[in-house]
């Protein structure tokens, strides 16, 4: 009997990266004076590391070592950061990102039928918030029982402690969760902590490696816009409801 589902934000909840996270990185470079610029491609180069401090970090090494040198660096990067999270948190207040297919209908579903929701994330606490607030409506934020985000944990995904961290709190075994998921880092976690996994792709997840995933899907689907089946079976149906969860 499943009693939980425990669902990833960036890629999963929402697609957030290219035109959220990616343009709000780019506007704070801009508004500190870098003439640093992530584009498109770079962007899914640099998603391999997980977290945006660490992302930056990662960037810097690789393009621009120099910088590494200055005295402040750790507090350049604490404070672009900072910068970014509040312009990312400004752009998703003017709803420009909605929901992935099926996650809104899902969501009112498992609350409907008493299952519990968490929600294990990498991203910043306050990214979750207005990502949910936005989009579904500030009391969205309490139909989570648990939300893990960001540096709660020091092992960020792909590191299973994320997913442990949440089941802790739920206190439930893996075996009565499900988690969603849409990365290879995301999953390579959510496996590490032993919970079956759905994984829905995006335009930079699609080549991933989705081995071990319960089910691998373009999107949840709806009952007017059956998703499409990369990977496993739905048991007959077009799109992903409590009943095929049950059966997986
Ligand atoms: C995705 C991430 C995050 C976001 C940016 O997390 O790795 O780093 O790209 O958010 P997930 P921050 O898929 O686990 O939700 O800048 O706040 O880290
Ligand atoms: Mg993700």
């Amino acid at each position: 009997m499943i009693q939980a589902l425990i669902f990833d934000v960036d890629g999963t909840l929402a697609d957030t990266e290219r035109d959220g996270h990616r343009p709000a990185f780019n506007q704070a470079f801009k508004e500190a004076g870098l003439d640093w610029h992530w584009d498109v491609t770079l962007y899914g180069e640099l998603l391999a590391v997980t977290g945006g401090k660490e992302r930056i970090n990662y960037y810097v090494e690789r393009y621009h070592p120099d910088y590494k040198q200055a005295e402040s660096f750790a507090g350049i990067v604490a404070k672009l950061h900072q910068d970014k999270t509040r312009i990312y948190a400004a752009l998703l207040s003017t709803g420009k990102i909605p929901l992935r297919t099926g996650v809104k209908r899902l969501l009112l579903a498992a609350r409907a039928a008493g299952l519990r929701l968490a929600i294990a994330t990498t991203t910043t606490p306050e990214n979750v918030t207005a990502l949910l607030k936005y989009t579904l409506g500030a009391d969205a934020l309490g139909w989570f029982e648990v939300i893990a985000a960001g540096d709660i944990v020091p092992a960020k995904k792909p590191a299973p402690d994320i997913y442990l961290w949440v089941l802790e709190k739920l206190q439930l075994k893996p075996e009565a969760c499900l988690a969603f998921e849409d990365s290879e880092n995301g999953l390579k976690s959510s496996l590490g902590a032993g919970l079956k996994t759905v994984v829905t792709i995006n335009d930079y997840t699609a080549d991933h490696h989705f081995d071990g995933a319960a089910v691998v899907l373009s999107d949840l689907g709806e009952p007017d816009a059956r998703c499409q089946i990369l990977h496993g079976v739905l048991n007959g149906a077009d799109y992903v409801n409590l009943a095929v969860l049950a059966n997986l």
